[in-house]
């Protein structure tokens, strides 16, 4: 294989949390008589925790002062956190562990670079801590997606140059964040949203092994 690094993101790429991610943020905009869909949530991918709720609190017009917001973030990271606790590698997303092993069979640096806090106990849940050489989270950064600040530690803690790293991306904060950083952005999911990537599949069962030798 060509020397390449790989960067994953967590959320809508390995795992599918955005689900659980909605139903601990819908009961916060309940309570407080804030109407929040699941087409809202598509606004929160990728989005980090504090951000996320900023946006929900400008969807319902709704002022609050840092003591409330310091509430509803803990009360919906726990509730959150209580959702995820019977989380197993079931919930890893299709062909995404096949290509995990490929890569390590082929002695590939690997990365986590999420927005997420809870990245760790995610990975180790689902059984798949142990092939990341790197993991960069929501505890790292300070820039948010589209900032490449994320991608960038990553790159540099498997020891590569950005223009060697691939990302792989299932939010359009993300894809820009990979395109800035100068690094090899892959789209997963559709093609119409993610159109910024070089390259676009729905999931990871439609990337071949010889696709990711020849990048
Ligand atoms: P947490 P990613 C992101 O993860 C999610 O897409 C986003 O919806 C979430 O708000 C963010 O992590 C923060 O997550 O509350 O667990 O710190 O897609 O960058 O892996
Ligand atoms: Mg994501």
């Amino acid at each position: 294989m060509n020397n390449k690094a790989f960067i994953f993101d967590l959320d809508g790429v390995i795992v599918d949390t955005a689900k659980y991610h909605f139903l601990a943020w819908k009961k916060i905009a309940n309570q407080l008589g804030i109407n929040f869909t699941e087409e809202h949530n598509e606004l929160l991918k990728g989005v980090s925790r504090i951000r996320s709720l900023d946006i929900i609190l400008e969807l319902g017009k709704k002022e609050a002062t840092q003591e409330e917001k310091n509430m509803w973030l803990k009360q919906k990271n726990e509730d959150y956190l209580s959702q995820l606790a019977d989380m197993d590698d079931r919930e890893i997303l299709p062909g995404v562990f096949e290509v995990l092993k490929f890569l390590k069979d082929n002695n590939q640096p690997i990365a986590l670079g999420s927005a997420s806090k809870n990245a760790r106990p995610i990975l180790e849940k689902t059984g798949i801590l142990s092939y990341f050489d790197a993991i960069v989270d929501g505890n790292d950064v300070t820039n948010a997606k589209p900032d490449p600040e994320v991608f960038l530690i990553a790159a540099k803690l498997l020891n590569v140059k950005p223009e060697n790293a691939v990302v792989f991306e299932d939010s359009v904060a993300g894809i820009q964040a990979a395109n800035i950083a100068n690094m090899i952005s892959i789209g997963i999911g559709d093609k119409t949203i993610l159109h910024e990537a070089k390259y676009v599949f729905q999931d990871f069962t439609v990337i071949s092994e010889q696709f990711l030798k020849e990048l």
